[in-house]
């Protein structure tokens, strides 16, 4: 397979990666961990994000945001996580042998209508402690993803820049008011997405995503790998459960 433009870009799809038939097979597992909500589960109103409700007794405060643990949730999950397919995928872009963080991602992302936050500029090794910032996160659509419903939006290339820390603020996110962010924010890609698409994408990469505006559930199965070789550090979060082989 040729992934010259996950190299430069930071990204690349690959449509079809699941069938429709295990596409749907896990967007049942998933919807049906919603009603009742099962958890460890993230709200809206934990992420503190632009639309989020103040607090969980706030309107829409119980809206599921992530569905933690998918790993551990289902066997078809766990399937999922550690695809053959996926892996043979993976082992080409990190040039060795794939291990899945249970630490990181390892979730359904849920974006509900009525309720569901805007993700503003980040890039995710901001928080994940690792020998080398070169991880890879796998994002399954098991709904449509666009714009309107709250898909990601991405820099491409972004991965490759080095961002001054004043153009970020306290919490990482790039500052979207300086002249020079505005510019990088505008070269962005809205992601579109059908179900069983796969979009892989790195570490490093600049994303965003705006709110559902639409009147249906957005679901996406969301894991992250690092290669053998690149163990997270000792003693952070990255490090607090074993990474598993695939
Ligand atoms: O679905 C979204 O709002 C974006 C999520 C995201 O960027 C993340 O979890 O790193």
């Amino acid at each position: 397979m040729n992934f010259q433009s996950f190299q430069q870009d930071g990204y690349q799809i690959l449509k079809g990666f699941l069938t429709p038939e295990r596409c749907e097979k896990l967007g049942l597992v998933a919807r049906s961990a919603l009603q009742p909500l099962l958890a460890p589960v993230e709200y809206e109103a934990d992420v503190g994000y632009p639309g989020s409700p103040r607090d969980r007794a706030a309107a829409g405060g119980l809206t599921s945001r992530r569905l933690l643990t998918a790993y551990a949730r289902d066997p078809l999950f766990r399937d999922l996580a550690t695809d053959p397919k996926l892996r043979e995928v993976l082992t080409q872009l990190l040039g060795e042998s794939p291990l899945l963080s249970q630490a990181h991602h390892n979730c359904v992302m849920t974006k509900h209508p009525g309720f569901s936050s805007q993700t503003l500029w980040h890039q995710d090794i901001r928080y994940w402690s690792f020998a080398a910032p070169s991880l890879i996160s796998a994002w399954f659509a098991l709904t449509h993803e666009n714009k309107g419903n709250g898909g990601l939006l991405l820099i491409p290339g972004s991965h490759r820049l080095d961002i001054e820390p004043h153009r970020l603020d306290e919490k990482l996110f790039l500052r979207p008011e300086r002249p020079d962010n505005a510019e990088l924010i505008a070269s962005a890609r809205a992601v579109t997405m059908a179900p069983g698409d796969l979009l892989l994408f790195h570490c490093r990469l600049f994303h965003a995503a705006g709110t559902n505006e639409t009147d249906k559930l957005k679901l996406s199965a969301v894991f992250t790998y690092h290669g053998a070789s690149n163990e997270p550090l000792a003693e952070t979060r990255s490090s607090l459960y074993p990474s598993v082989v695939l």
